[in-house]
């Protein structure tokens, strides 16, 4: 067996104004939780560091450029890399990445993996952006993210880091089979992925109660499916007057939920994972090679 010890490390609400290093200490505070626990592997939310700013409509560029990195690690972020370094546990983090070319800017909703040397060792750029471009007024609030990212554009590579292949997602991407099914047919054995979800979906009220239920069914489904471990970490509680659900998660290749969060604040859930456990699917229902019929699923990539 290939065990892991791995945690869920989820954030309770992040406010417009408190500062990276106030988020990067509750970040450390929670991995050396998850170090005394015996964790190796740290799965943090998606934009991680700052509130989930896509709430807002954001005219002044200055005011938005605040909530992107333009570095990492850079300054207010070392000490968390230093923290990973110094206990040797390895980490998944999600931010938002500003990066420079020729002149132009361009923002993307980011995750990474950081191995037990703190250093980087894989790169996503979240493919299915939820919500719309531009301001809607009848909205509670909004939901930017189609505005203030563009699409990722690296796909959904698999990296070889902590002993396994290891995947990459965010939040909206759990909804999409595809997102899963990419990963799992590169060899996935665990899918790490950070969320922010309100619990008030303003197109759908009426759906607001299955948030959590839909949450869990997705990253369950895209386990059982695919044959592979996902941990799944929310930024919860009531973040700047928007509830956001927790219900973070490590779900087995069985599709079943061993470890969860209780609160919708800092909390870590760990469980010991065993990735040559994949296999229990991989190589009966769901092994591909002999059951999958790809010449039957052409619409999928039919565009
Ligand atoms: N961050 C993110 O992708 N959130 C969406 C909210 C619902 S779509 C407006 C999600 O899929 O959870």
């Amino acid at each position: 067996s290939r065990t892991l010890v791995a945690a869920t490390a989820q954030l309770g609400p992040i406010a417009r104004e408190e500062p990276r290093s106030s988020a990067v200490n509750r970040m450390i505070a929670l991995l050396e939780k998850a170090h005394r626990r015996g964790a190796e592997l740290v799965v943090f939310p998606e934009l991680a560091l700052t509130t989930f700013f896509p709430r807002w409509y954001i005219e002044d560029e200055a005011d938005l450029d605040r909530f992107f990195e333009t570095e990492m690690p850079g300054p207010e972020t070392t000490p968390l890399f230093e923290a990973a370094r110094r206990l040797g546990v390895g980490f998944y983090l999600g931010y938002a990445e500003l990066v420079r070319e020729g002149g132009v800017k361009r923002r993307f909703n980011t995750s990474i993996i950081v191995d037990r040397t703190g250093e980087i060792v894989g790169k996503y750029r979240k493919v299915h952006l939820p919500g719309h471009f531009n301001p809607e007024e009848w909205r509670p609030f909004q939901h930017l993210e189609k505005r203030y990212f563009e699409h990722g554009d690296l796909g959904f590579p698999v990296f070889d880091a902590m002993g396994g292949k290891l995947g990459m997602c965010l939040c909206n991407d759990r909804r999409w089979p595809e997102t899963f099914r990419v990963l799992g047919l590169r060899g996935a054995e665990l899918v790490m992925l950070g969320y922010n979800t309100p619990v008030h979906y303003p197109q759908a009220p009426e759906h607001d109660h299955l948030q959590d239920f839909h949450n869990h069914l997705s990253m369950q489904a895209g386990a059982y499916a695919n044959g592979c471990w996902v941990i799944g970490t929310a930024k919860a509680g009531r973040e700047e007057g928007c509830d956001l659900i927790g219900g973070s998660c490590i779900i087995a290749p069985t599709g079943e939920i061993i470890a969860r969060t209780q609160g919708l604040g800092d909390e870590i859930a760990v469980a010991e994972i065993d990735l040559d456990r994949c296999s229990e699917l991989r190589k009966n229902v769901f092994n591909f090679a002999l059951h999958r019929e790809p010449g039957d699923y052409g619409p999928i990539c039919d565009g």
